[in-house]
């Protein structure tokens, strides 16, 4: 027996093909697409039964098979507090990036990787950032946050060039960095971005802390994502999810860097977090289950999960969860 969604499928899947334009061919593409879907099943991913017609997100991106669950702990594990100055030397490089299984981007990164390395340095003190440029084409490094205007990086490193940079982060929260040469699909979104992480003088409550970048990759070069993905690999946490403890209080430093979408939710299921937007509080501002961020707006979410299980995460936003950005926070 068909269900009422089924016979909406078909009868969308029979008008489609004598509706010019592109709702028409948006409803022909999804029809198509769910069609395609049936029966598809997604490695870690709960058993929806052998009735299931409609695939469960996660189903639209597999990440490239040759990586493990500890792959992307560099970008999701951030470096711990530090006390006193920070130097860094950040290269410049350009190299092609498996963005999910099959799919490549010739990617300009930050010391290799997309997004590049969590900084992370305490209110007041000095960041002092070099940057190497060793690609064939202009680069530099912007941060955000208050600091000497001087500093903002807005100015072109040339190729072959080094810059340095020398800033107080102020005030204390969670920004992004990133290279500020236009167009920025093409010099943020190729991969030049990451996160600053700007603690209190006080520190915050212990807690497992995970960082979480929402990216969009252009594998083809035509200015549009095709695959979306946190911290830089695109259906990386279906396969491989966040693992937390129960009762534990966990905090995810997230920030949409999509720069080719207006605005990108983190949604949870199952469970609440508290929002402190921008990171520039101590306590949260609001508790929800959907953080709507535009593009370099990032938050810090706070929550405990009380019931051990799957807790899915993605941007409410279909386009992107289908392409990529579902994840698992599996508790233990
Ligand atoms: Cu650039």
């Amino acid at each position: 027996m068909p269900t009422r969604r089924d016979l909406l499928w078909a009868l969308a899947g029979a008008t489609g093909a004598v509706v010019i334009g592109a709702a028409g061919r948006r409803v022909l593409d999804a029809a198509a697409h769910v069609r395609a879907s049936r029966d598809g099943r997604v490695a870690g991913s709960p058993d929806y039964g052998a009735g299931n017609t409609h695939a469960p997100y996660g189903h639209g991106a597999e990440p490239p098979t040759r990586l493990g669950p500890h792959a992307l702990d560099a970008a999701t594990i951030p470096p711990p507090p530090v006390r006193g100055a920070v130097a860094r030397t950040l290269t410049i490089t350009q190299r092609p990036v498996e963005v999910a299984q099959g799919v490549t981007m010739d990617a300009w990164t930050f010391d290799g990787a997309v997004p590049g390395p969590v900084l992370r340095i305490t209110e007041g003190e000095t960041l002092t950032l070099t940057v190497r440029n060793l690609t064939a084409h202009p680069h530099n490094l912007h941060a955000h946050g208050a600091h000497a205007p001087g500093q903002d990086g807005w100015e072109p490193i040339p190729a072959g060039g080094t810059r340095t940079y020398v800033l107080v982060p102020r005030p204390y929260g969670l920004y992004p960095y990133h290279c500020d040469l236009v167009p920025g699909a093409a010099h943020l979104g190729r991969g030049l971005h990451g996160l600053l992480i700007v603690d209190p003088p006080a520190g915050r409550a212990p807690a497992t802390e995970r960082t979480l970048v929402l990216g969009g990759f252009d594998a083809d070069g035509d200015g549009r994502s095709e695959r979306f993905g946190w911290n830089g690999v695109a259906g990386f946490f279906a396969r491989h999810p966040l693992k937390v403890r129960r009762g534990e209080r966990v905090r995810l430093y997230v920030a949409n860097l999509v720069v080719d979408e207006p605005v990108a939710t983190f949604h949870l299921h199952a469970n609440t977090f508290g929002v402190i937007r921008s990171g520039t509080g101590m306590t949260p501002g609001e508790i929800t289950d959907v953080a709507a961020m535009t593009v370099g707006e990032r938050a810090i979410l706070e929550m405990r999960f009380d019931e051990p299980g799957r807790y899915m995460f993605h941007p409410h936003q279909g386009r992107m969860a289908e392409a990529g950005a579902m994840g698992w926070i599996a508790v233990e």
